[in-house]
């Protein structure tokens, strides 16, 4: 039996990443781990915790001790690693969560993984970052896993950081550790206020979507469950020290626009309801991935075409309203207008 630590379970890749494995790998013992910060959700993993399949604890990844009590308690022989401060606005705003949660909390779990992996105990530690940590492409081109490092944003830096610091402790130590960097997730539980789920519900809502900028930036979009297969094969699969970008199909790259279009179009939404708003500070024009060495490496391939995912997520969004509505009415009120207020957006 694998013996699982999932940091972030009650987020929104780490919640999908937790019922995949719930589905795929049922002999594994999965325990989460997440501090319920405004993005955890319990709801995210009910079923799971109410059959008891799963075991979970409130944590901080940057309290040592409770790290270190954890760890020596259970004996993981794998961890991933998502629990983080994800959203960039908010770390333009303020950064010094992202360095506490995304910089610290990393190396108290790493430090934790080392006292395991010193006293004989295999264990394996899969990091999970981001193509931001890359910087910004022009209107062509990829980043490979050999182009350097150059983050923009407060959360780029915080997670190039915590990614120096797993690449160190897998270099100075010999632990067993893999870094994924993936293109941006969409799918059911993401919290709303990232860019597809923010403005479903605002159409939902009949309210305004607010576009930065001019609308051409470009994402190439990944459906969670793929991102979440990918992290299972790098898991199984992946050579120790390595880093895979993960990313979706081809097809998936898109500037905002285009997607906030295709998301009206879904939801009949008047086109008088798209806004262009003052642009994010140093906005990343765009991102893009090049996936062969996972593809090689990994035997993985991203499933869901966008059109179709798209379609997917917007349902979910539709029928899971008391999810989303009980999330938007609470503390995120308070971010939405310090975010939105200055960009005369409603
Ligand atoms: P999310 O914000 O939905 O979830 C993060 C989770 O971490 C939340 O449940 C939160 O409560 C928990 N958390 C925050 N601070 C914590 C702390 N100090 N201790 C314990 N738990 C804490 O984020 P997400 O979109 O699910 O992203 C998960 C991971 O994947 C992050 O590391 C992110 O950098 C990475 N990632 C995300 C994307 C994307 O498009 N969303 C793309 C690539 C990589
Ligand atoms: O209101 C908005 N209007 C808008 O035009 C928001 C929230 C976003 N945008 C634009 C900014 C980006 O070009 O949409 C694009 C996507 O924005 P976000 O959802 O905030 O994602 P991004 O900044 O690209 O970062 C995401 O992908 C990489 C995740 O939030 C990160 O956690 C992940 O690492």
């Amino acid at each position: 039996m694998t013996n699982v630590l999932i940091t972030g379970a009650a987020g929104f890749i780490g919640s999908n990443l937790v019922h995949l494995l719930a589905e795929v790998r049922p002999s594994w013992k999965v325990h989460a781990l997440d501090l319920l910060t405004y993005a955890g959700n319990l709801k995210n993993l009910d079923g799971l915790l109410k059959e008891k399949k799963i075991s979970f604890s409130k944590v901080d990844i940057a309290d040592q001790s409770a790290v270190t009590e954890l760890f020596a308690s259970q004996k993981f022989d794998l961890v991933f690693h998502l629990a983080a401060e994800s959203h960039v606005d908010r770390s333009i705003l303020s950064a010094s969560e992202f360095v506490r949660t995304n910089v610290v909390g990393t190396q108290c779990l790493l430090n934790a993984a080392l006292e395991q992996h010193r006293a004989g105990n295999m264990i394996r530690f899969v990091h999970i970052s981001t193509d931001e940590v890359y910087g910004s492409l022009g209107p062509t081109g990829v980043f490979t896993e050999e182009t350097p490092l150059d983050p923009t944003s407060p959360y780029a830096a915080s997670k190039a950081s915590s990614d120096l610091l797993v690449q160190a402790m897998g270099r100075t130590h010999k632990l067993d550790t893999v870094i994924t960097r993936c293109t941006n997730n969409y799918g059911p539980y993401q919290f709303p206020e990232k860019f597809i789920p923010l403005f479903v519900t605002h159409c939902l809502e009949g309210r305004k979507l607010p576009l930065y900028g001019n609308g051409t930036n470009v994402r190439s979009w990944i459906h969670v469950r793929d991102h979440c297969e990918g992290l299972l094969s790098a898991a199984e699969r992946g050579k120790s020290g390595e880093v895979y970008n993960l990313g979706g199909t081809p097809e998936a790259e898109l500037a905002n626009v285009a997607v906030a279009r295709l998301i009206m179009e879904e939801l009949n939404a008047p086109p008088e309801l798209l806004q262009l708003v003052a642009d994010r500070p140093a906005h990343d024009f765009r991102y893009a991935v090049d996936t062969a060495k996972a593809r090689r490496e990994l035997s993985w391939e991203p499933q869901h075409k966008f059109r179709e995912g798209l379609r997917h997520t917007i349902a979910w969004y539709q029928s899971e309203r008391a999810w989303w509505e009980e999330i938007v009415s609470g503390e995120y009120r308070k971010f939405y207008d310090q975010n939105y207020s200055s960009r005369r957006c409603a």
